[in-house]
């Protein structure tokens, strides 16, 4: 298989034309962000071809192909990755170097693409990078939101939030397909109509309608000319307004239409394991799903007689219950345009659909009003009714006399649509995202489906792609580890193990804790240029990078944060290791806690930061606005990866793998994918602390514990809790942090306090700190910890879980792109 041949003298010249068809300028009178454009236009050049060899590839194999639905894709920035994985990083940057540019700061001229809200939405971005890497046929289905997560900017240590205009310059990278577009349709009212067979039809009429049109993105995979496609849709008025229907009186009609295409791609919803019940929301979900389905349905339909083999060609994997309408959506194709009976048409779609499940917080399900549902989406309404009602007459059949399991298991009840239950029921799979996570949704959360279609579900234990998060993000460690042990590791993560054998060898030691250091500085300058303060890069690096949520216990650290400055203060000479926490994390909007949370970390920043008395053995950092792209830096410089969530409820994590990979240790609680990061590294190479999952669960199930036994018998953590109230990190408004202290003290009720077990779990944590700082002294333990870390993180490359997604759910067929033919 030959790959892409870079020509240097070639490329440098379609730069400079670039430069001068696009700008009217010369290459030396060229902005870096012009030169960004130019190069970008250079690259989809070569891409192109590939993606139209990929495509040809795919329809020759006719091969089955994937559809990932998601309403997020948090992809980062596209140009470095993709030179990457053309293989052509080396050649551009000394190209770019001769015309007088330094490839990083073209790279960092791209915007975000920031179409996700965290680890579920970067999760999809990474199994597209491995879709292409290992030659599966897939597409991301998603939308094109006009604008993507908020840019979050700091004031006064308050969050504020910025539209992210990132379309605004243009996307070069994208491909408009007007060609596919399709008409998908809200509202009205479904007139049923008997034909001279007595077979039913039904006529939605009345409705209002949007026409979706496909915007293709390239997905690169790592030297092998396999360009996939993430097709996001963009809603458009189905006609365009004219004076003509003004005149029929169909005026409003004609507004509502084009505000409604214009509404429902506007924004992304900010929520991040929350469900807010908005219905643009809804009709976002049903936009991108309709407009999907159908997508696939004509593309199967154009080479293939007989629906009935659809699922044999045709997967859709739904990203959580945001997609499930895709599995009424497909019925009703089936039903209503097909002409196919109930039983033909609910047998295919159960071939086709499956879903993953990523949270068991109560607060993230999906449940829809009916009067909401039935009103917007009428046919699909229909469908779920009858799916329903079939449902329950098999519990019936299965459990007869237990009218419980309907309550509990019921598609609709209550008033509501419970997303979930017609997601399971709809499809032949049912995943969970860590060994615990999938343990926890078979015995507790899913219990009644589980035990009625136990062969449905299985485990997939997340991953993340090596080739953004180490060969892209820390270029120096990527390196040293291919002088060591070769460049296997790329394509085959599990290599890296072969590290180990380096462990142990203080060259070797010395090698990666400096490569660290050049990383921390990297990372230093980063902080110095965006928040003015200085940190010391002889410190350890502490990081907690992730949404802002109280499950994941933001609040838990700063408490500890606070808890070490009083015993500095009362103890100045105190013997420890300089540290420097660092956070980044967004709140969703309307999350006053968490904000509150934000304020606070800052509060406290300032006062810690501007204390010379402690010598600067703490420093605390807020990064502004964290997201994919500084992300890369933060974990190569990383030294201690904070994994606090409260067990049980932080379904996998993603991020903790990436620190791993980049040779941070974690300290963590046993939750999530951390369960299997210390079964890889060991324990001895970790720092786990805090309550077990189950003993988290039994509390919970008692109604809680009270935290007032705590405050009142022990005095630290009182202390740090009376500073929250009495002005000491608020001087001018000893009100201002009295919700936090309200959250885990509530006096009214102790089943609403510290439900996240902050304070239950403080003590054990403080103590892991501290076993943090003493290993840390041990430098040569320490590099050895940090490389063993690395060495043991071949399980986590999302190359192996998709591997695994395809052998045991999707069974796509692998495809081999040779550019010679
Ligand atoms: C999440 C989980 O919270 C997170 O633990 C997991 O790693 C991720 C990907 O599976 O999915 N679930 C969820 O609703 N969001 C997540 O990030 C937003």
């Amino acid at each position: 298989m030959s790959s892409y041949q870079f020509n240097k003298e070639e490329f440098k010249q379609e730069v400079t034309s670039n430069v001068k068809n696009l700008f009217r300028r010369t290459i030396a009178e060229a902005t870096p962000k012009q030169v960004f454009q130019a190069v970008a236009y250079a690259v989809k050049d070569v891409l192109i071809d590939e993606w139209i060899a990929t495509h040809k590839e795919y329809e020759k194999e006719d091969a089955k192909t994937l559809y990932y639905m998601s309403m997020e894709f948090l992809m980062g920035r596209a140009l470095g990755n993709d030179i990457i994985n053309i293989k052509a990083r080396d050649g551009i940057r000394e190209a770019l170097d001769e015309l007088g540019f330094d490839l990083n700061v073209i790279e960092d001229q791209e915007r975000d693409y920031a179409l996700g809200n965290g680890g579920l939405g970067r999760l999809a971005a990474c199994f597209l990078d491995s879709l292409a890497t290992l030659g599966y046929p897939a597409y991301g289905c998603g939308i094109r939101y006009k604008y993507g997560m908020f840019k979050q900017e700091i004031k006064d240590g308050y969050q504020i939030e910025a539209p992210d205009d990132w379309l605004r310059d243009g996307n070069p990278f994208e491909v408009r397909r007007d060609e596919y577009a399709v008409e998908v349709k809200f509202g009205g009212y479904v007139r049923t109509e008997c034909d001279q067979y007595g077979r039913n039809h039904f006529i939605q009429e009345n409705y209002q309608s949007v026409r979706a049109v496909p915007y293709d993105l390239p997905i690169v995979g790592y030297g092998n000319n396999v360009v996939n496609t993430l097709m996001i849709w963009d809603a458009e008025p189905i006609n365009t307004f004219n004076l003509e229907s003004f005149d029929k009186g169909d005026y409003q009609t004609a507004v509502e239409q084009e505000n409604l295409a214009k509404n429902i791609v506007e924004v992304l919803y900010p929520n991040d394991n929350h469900y807010a019940g908005k219905e643009l929301r809804l009709k976002q979900q049903y936009f991108f799903i309709s407009a999907s389905v159908q997508r696939a349905v004509n593309k199967f339909k154009a080479k293939h007689d007989d629906i009935h083999k659809l699922p044999e060609k045709v997967v859709f994997q739904m990203n959580d219950t945001h997609p499930t309408v895709a599995v009424p959506e497909l019925m009703r194709i089936l039903l209503d345009e097909e002409g196919l009976t109930w039983e033909e048409a609910w047998d295919i779609t159960t071939k086709t659909c499956a879903y993953t499940n990523h949270t068991i917080m109560a607060e993230a399900l999906e449940k829809w009003p009916l009067e909401l549902f039935s009103r917007l989406l009428p046919r699909i309404y229909q469908i779920v009714e009858e799916i329903n009602r079939r449902f329950v007459e098999r519990i019936r059949q299965t459990y007869p006399g237990n009218e419980e399991k309907v309550r509990s298991m019921a598609i609709i009840y209550d008033g509501q649509v419970k997303m979930a239950h017609l997601a399971i029921a709809g499809s032949f799979s049912v995943n969970g995202v860590a060994q615990l996570h999938t343990e926890i949704l078979k015995s507790k959360v899913l219990k009644d489906f589980y035990e009625m279609d136990p062969w449905k579900f299985n485990n997939k234990t997340n991953g993340i792609t090596q080739r953004r998060f180490l060969l892209h993000g820390n270029e120096l460690l990527a390196n040293w580890v291919t002088d060591k042990i070769g460049d296997e590791w790329i394509t085959d993560l599990p290599h890296i193990k072969k590290l180990a054998l380096y462990a142990d060898d203080e060259k070797c030691q010395q090698e990666f804790m400096n490569i660290k250091y050049q990383n921390k500085l990297r990372l230093a300058r980063y902080i110095k240029e965006n928040n003015g303060i200085d940190v010391d890069p002889r410190s350890i690096f502490d990081v907690q990078v992730k949404r802002l949520h109280e499950y994941k216990r933001q609040l838990l650290n700063i408490l500890h944060v606070m808890y070490l400055y009083n015993q500095l203060k009362d103890n100045p000479e105190m013997d420890m290791v300089p540290r420097t926490f660092i956070f980044g994390a967004k709140a969703a909007a309307g999350y006053k806690i968490a904000k509150l949370t934000i304020k606070l970390i800052n509060s406290v920043a300032d006062v810690i930061n501007n204390d010379k008395s402690i010598k600067g053995k703490i420093k605390v950092v807020f990064i502004e606005d964290y997201r994919v792209s500084n992300a890369e830096w933060i974990f190569a410089a990383a030294d201690v990866s904070e994994q606090i969530s409260t067990a049980s409820k932080e379904a996998s994590g993603t991020g903790n793998m990436k620190f791993m990979l980049n040779g941070a240790l974690t300290l963590g609680t046993m939750d999530g994918a951390n369960v299997e990061i210390v079964e890889e590294v060991g324990k001895e190479y970790s720092f786990i602390f805090g309550m077990t999952s189950d003993e988290v669960i039994a509390y919970e199930t008692r109604g809680g514990y009270n935290p007032m036994d705590i405050f009142n018998n022990d005095q630290d953590i009182r202390r740090v809790l009376m500073q929250l109230i009495n002005g000491y990190y608020a001087p001018n408004n000893t009100e201002l942090f009295r919700d936090l202290y309200n959250s885990l003290l509530n006096t009214l009720s102790t089943s609403k306090a510290d439900t996240y077990f902050n304070l239950k779990d403080f003590r054990s944590y403080a103590e892991a700190q501290k076993r943090v700082d003493q290993a840390y002294r041990d430098e040569k333990w320490w590099a050895k910890a940090a490389i063993m870390n690395v060495a043991c993180s071949g399980k986590f490359t999302s190359d192996r879980t998709i591997q695994q997604y395809v052998d045991e759910i999707w069974h796509l067929d692998k495809v081999t792109v040779d550019m010679d033919e």
